[in-house]
Formats: C-alpha cells, structure tokens, sequence
C-alpha cells in the first residue's frame, strides 16, 4: 500500500459540486483505502488571469493501484466530469493531479512525480498543510516551513469537509 496526494481544482460555474462529486467518486472506489480531504479553498488563478476563481483541495489515501493505474483513474473522473460539463455548462475543468505517491519519484512520458509545479502553489501547499503538516517534501521542507515561503493572501475557505 501507498500513500498517495491529489490535488484537486475546478473553475466551473459550480465548481464546489464538481470537487464535491470527484470526492465522492473517489473515495467509494474499491481500491482508495482510508480517504481524507482538505477543506475546500476558494484560490485566483495562476498563470492566466482570463479565467474564473479557481475551487481547490486535496485528498490523501493509501491505495494498491499502480501509479499508472491511479492515474487511469484520475483521468476517468475527470473525463466522466467532463461529459456532464459538455452538456451542461460547455465549459471544461476538473484538474485530479497526482502530487505525491508515496516517496517516489516518477518519470515517465505520462507522470511526473512529484507534480512538478506543486512547491509554489499556495493551492496546494495549503491544503496539504491541512492534511500532513510534518511531512517532509522534495526540497527538505516540512509542509509547514514551504507554506511559510508562499503568499496565500488569495485562498479563502470555503468549507470545512
Ligand atoms: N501528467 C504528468 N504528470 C502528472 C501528474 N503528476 N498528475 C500528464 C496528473 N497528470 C500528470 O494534464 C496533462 C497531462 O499531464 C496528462 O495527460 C498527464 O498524463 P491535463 O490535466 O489534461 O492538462 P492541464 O490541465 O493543461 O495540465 P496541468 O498540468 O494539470 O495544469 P496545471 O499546471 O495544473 O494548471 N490556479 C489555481 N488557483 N488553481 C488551480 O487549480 N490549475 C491550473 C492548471 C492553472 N491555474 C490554477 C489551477
Ligand atoms: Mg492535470
């Protein structure tokens, strides 16, 4: 068994609901084992600016899956997302990032582990702090000393899960 991170966003018009439904799928899947989420943050967009607020968490969870196969699902949710959004909103975006799997770096035409953006994301960053605030990352920060490095001014809580 692995313990593995995802971080979860979506700017949808109502991107609580679609956080709340990726959170629902995956945790009553067989094979995600002892699922615990972040709260729910309300975050600006990174990088382009011409674009909604975006709605952000993270999830953790040991698993027996593969990380190929974690992200076959991951894709699989955001793809079943995706066709409800089509239809309804014709807007896309539910992002399931695979941030950490265990202490393994992967490196692979499909997976970069760990997610190669997730230490200067104030997104992730705090939401990870909510879930495993000791946990030592890549650079030798705990979460909590690489949270102190970000600006976080722009996340709000939105709930308490
Ligand atoms: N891939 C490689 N490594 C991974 C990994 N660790 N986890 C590959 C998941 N996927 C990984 O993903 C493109 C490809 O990345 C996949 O086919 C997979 O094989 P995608 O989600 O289809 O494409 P994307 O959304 O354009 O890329 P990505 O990297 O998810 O986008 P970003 O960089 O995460 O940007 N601002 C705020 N406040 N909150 C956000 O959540 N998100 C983005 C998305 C931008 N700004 C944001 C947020
Ligand atoms: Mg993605």
């Amino acid at each position: 068994m692995i313990q593995a991170y995802i971080g979860l966003g979506s700017n949808l018009e109502n991107p609580v609901a679609q956080i709340h439904q990726a959170i629902e799928t995956l945790q009553s899947h067989d094979s995600v084992h002892a699922f615990r989420v972040s709260p729910i943050y309300s975050s600006k967009p990174v990088g382009s600016q011409d674009q909604p607020d975006y709605i952000n968490a993270v999830a953790t969870f040991s698993t027996e899956l593969s990380p190929i196969a974690l992200l076959d699902l991951l894709q699989s949710i955001e793809q079943a997302q995706r066709r409800v959004r089509e239809r309804h909103w014709e807007l896309r975006t539910l992002d399931l990032d695979l941030l950490l799997y265990g202490a393994e770096e992967i490196q692979n035409p499909r997976l970069t582990v760990p997610h190669p953006h997730m230490l200067d994301r104030g997104f992730v960053i705090k939401p990870l702090n909510d879930l495993a605030p000791e946990m030592g990352l890549a650079n030798g920060n705990t979460v909590t000393e690489q949270l102190q490095q970000l600006d976080t001014s722009d996340l709000v809580l939105i709930k308490e899960e």
